[in-house]
C-alpha cells in the first residue's frame, strides 16, 4: 500500500526517531480538489455560540482587572495551568494525533488527554479530523478555518456560524481508523463534557481556594476563564495571524507564514510555512527547540523513556543538550522533594 511504500522510505534511528520524507496520516495537501461553482451556500450564525464567546471574553476582560488582588500563587498557578493546556494541544491534539509525528505511551497519551480537556478545544476526536481538512484542503471552502475568509473567521468567526458542507464532505471521507482504534482518545470523546467541567473550569477554580485559601472568585476569573480564554486566542492566532503575516521561506505558493510571535504565544506552533510543507515533522519547525517549549517537551519525554519514533527531516537540528537537562530537572526535582 502507499503507507507501506512511504515507510519503507522512511530510515529508522537506532534512537528510535524517524528520518520521514513524508506522512502517514492524510494531512497533505490535495491539489485535485475544485471549490463548486456558483453562489456559495449562505452563512448561517450560532447564536448560541455567539452569545457564549462573547461572555466569555467579557469575563476574561473582567479577569484582567480582578488579576492584582490574587496572590503569587495562584498566578504562578495560572501560568503553569495555561501551559500544561497549551501542551495538550499542541503536543496532544496537533503533534500527536492529528499528524501522528511521534508516538507516545499509554501514560503519556492519558496525560495529554486531560491536559486537552484544560483546553476545552472541542474533544481530541474531532479537533483532529478538522485538523486534517485543514491540512488537506488549506485556504479553501472544504478548509474548516478558510484563511481566504479574513482574519475573523479563521480566528473564531468560523466557532460561530454552520460549516461550509464541503468541510463535513471531504471530513467524512478522511481516514480516521487510527484514532477509532485509539482508546484513550474515545475514552476522553465518550466523557468530554464532563472531563471539561472537571479540568478546564473546576480544578483551576478549586485547587487554589483549597490548597492556599484564594477566594472562588479569583480562581475562577482568572486560572479559569482568562486562562482559557488566552489558550483560544493563542491557538486561533496560529489560523488567522500564521495565515497571513510572515515569510514563506519553504513553499511561496501557499498562505500560511512563519510568525516568530506566534510561535511565543503558541509554544512553538508559529512557524508555519515549514509546517504546512512539512507536516510529519515533530518539531513543526526548523529550529527545533528554539522559541518551541513543545519540541523541549516532547525530547524530554523521550528521554524519561515515554515518547519515541519522533518523525524528522534529514539535517533537521536536534537538541544534543536536552537530555542532560531532562537528567539535570529529575535531579533538582528529587533533591526539592526531599527537602
Ligand atoms: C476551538 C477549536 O477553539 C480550535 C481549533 C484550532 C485549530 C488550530 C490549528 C492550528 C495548528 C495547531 C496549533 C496549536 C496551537 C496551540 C497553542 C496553545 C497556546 N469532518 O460541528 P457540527 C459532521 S473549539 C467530518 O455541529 P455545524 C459532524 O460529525 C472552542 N464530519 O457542524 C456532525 O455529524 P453527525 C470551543 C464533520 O452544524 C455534523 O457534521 N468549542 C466535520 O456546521 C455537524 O457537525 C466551540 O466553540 C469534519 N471536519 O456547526 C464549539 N465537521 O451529526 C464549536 C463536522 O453525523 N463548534 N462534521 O455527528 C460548534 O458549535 C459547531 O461545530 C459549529 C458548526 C457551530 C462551529
Ligand atoms: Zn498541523
Ligand atoms: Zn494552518
Amino acid at each position: 500500500t502507499e503507507t507501506e511504500t512511504r515507510n519503507h522510505h522512511d530510515g529508522k534511528q537506532h534512537n528510535g526517531d524517524v528520518m520521514a520524507e513524508t506522512s502517514t496520516v492524510e494531512d497533505v495537501f490535495d491539489d485535485t480538489y475544485r471549490e463548486k461553482e456558483g453562489p456559495k451556500p449562505p452563512r448561517i450564525l450560532v447564536w448560541r455560540n455567539i452569545i457564549l464567546m462573547s461572555l466569555l471574553h467579557f469575563g476574561a476582560l473582567y479577569g484582567v482587572t480582578v488579576i492584582p488582588s490574587a496572590s503569587a500563587l495562584t498566578l504562578a498557578w495560572s501560568v503553569v495551568y495555561f501551559l500544561i493546556s497549551a501542551l495538550g494541544v499542541t503536543a496532544g491534539a496537533h503533534r500527536l494525533w492529528s499528524h501522528r509525528s511521534y508516538k507516545a505511551s499509554p501514560p503519556l497519551r492519558v496525560f495529554l488527554a486531560i491536559a486537552n480537556s484544560m483546553a476545552f478545544q472541542n474533544d481530541i476526536y474531532e479537533w483532529a479530523r478538522d485538523h486534517r481538512v485543514h491540512h488537506k484542503y488549506s485556504e479553501t471552502d472544504a478548509d474548516p478555518h478558510n484563511a481566504m475568509r479574513g482574519f475573523f473567521f479563521a480566528h473564531i468567526g468560523w466557532l460561530l456560524v454552520r460549516k461550509h458542507p464541503d468541510v463535513i464532505e471531504k471530513g467524512k471521507k478522511l481516514e480516521l481508523s487510527d484514532l477509532k482504534a485509539d482508546k484513550v482518545v474515545m475514552f476522553q470523546r465518550r466523557h468530554y463534557k464532563l472531563s471539561v467541567l472537571i479540568f478546564c473550569f473546576l480544578v483551576p477554580m478549586l485547587v487554589p481556594w483549597y490548597f492556599w485559601g484564594e477566594s472562588l472568585h479569583v480562581g475562577y476569573f482568572v486560572p479559569g476563564l482568562l486562562r482559557y480564554t488566552m489558550v483560544l486566542n493563542s491557538t486561533w492566532l496560529v489560523n488567522s495571524a500564521a495565515h497571513m503575516w510572515g515569510n514563506r521561506p519553504y513553499d511561496q505558493t501557499i498562505n500560511p507564514r512563519e510568525n516568530p510571535l506566534v510561535a511565543i504565544s503558541a509554544i512553538g506552533e508559529g512557524f508555519h510555512n515549514y509546517h504546512h510543507t512539512f507536516p510529519f515533522d515533530y518539531a513543526t519547525s526548523e529550529f527545533g527547540c528554539k522559541l518551541n517549549l513543545t519540541t523541549a517537551f516532547i525530547n524530554l519525554m523521550c528521554s524519561l523513556g515515554l515518547a519515541t519514533d519522533r518523525k524528522m527531516r534529514q539535517g533537521s537540528p536536534s537538541c544534543p543538550a536536552l537530555k542532560a537537562q531532562g537528567a539535570l530537572l529529575i535531579i533538582a526535582v528529587s533533591r526539592w522533594c526531599n527537602t
